[in-house]
């Protein structure tokens, strides 16, 4: 059997977020093998470029599965995002000093994109295992919400039928490193076995 590759992705520090939990858990996971599969990480640019990034990785290497991370600065739980939207709206400029208002991501784009990740059986596993967890229905407007759409675009465009989604992490100071990366195995884990 060929091996299992899982391409992972963490963003760098941006605003009021200093140190980002998702760039530690991608450098934390990178070049790992979580129960057979092979895990990829990049951290990406708080800015409208991580999209190009993640497209020439795609292209590059073959993947079975596909999973962002980022910070929701404000949450207590893990949250596995529902939906990503054709919208970029935010005043909280990004890494590039930009910002955007009620802006589409793709002009003839559909409205939304449902992540194909299994976002129930992860917060699930989660829960059981003691983590804070649940399915969020908002992933916001900012380059999170971005990064997903512009991901399920892709894939959607290229048929390839893959799991892809986001997950939004709590801050360092709501949930400490050391839990936070077996948090981050715990969700690999979930998605290894539904693709394996
Ligand atoms: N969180 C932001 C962008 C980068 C990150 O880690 C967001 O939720 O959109």
């Amino acid at each position: 059997m060929n091996s299992i590759k899982i391409l992972i992705t963490g963003f760098q520090p941006f605003g009021d977020v200093k140190v980002n939990p998702s760039e530690r858990l991608a450098k934390h996971l990178a070049a790992q093998k979580i129960d057979g599969a092979e895990i990829r990480s990049i951290i990406l640019p708080v800015t409208l470029d991580c999209r190009k990034i993640v497209e020439n990785a795609l292209k590059s290497e073959k993947f079975n599965a596909v999973i962002h991370f980022g910070v929701a600065a404000k949450r207590e739980q893990i949250t596995p995002e529902l939906v990503a939207i054709n919208c970029l709206d935010f005043d909280i400029p990004d890494n590039d000093g930009k910002v955007f208002h009620d802006e589409k991501i793709e002009k003839r784009g559909p409205a939304a994109y449902f992540a194909t990740l299994p976002n129930r059986a992860i917060a699930e596993a989660l829960k059981c295992a003691g983590f804070a967890s649940l399915v969020s229905t908002t992933a916001g407007t900012y380059l999170c919400n971005y990064l997903m759409y512009s991901t399920l675009h892709l894939l959607g465009k290229k048929r390839r039928k893959i799991p892809a989604g986001f997950i939004h992490l709590p801050p360092l100071e709501k949930l400490p490193e050391e839990k936070l990366f077996d948090a981050g195995k715990l969700i690999l884990q979930e998605i290894a076995r539904k693709i394996q």
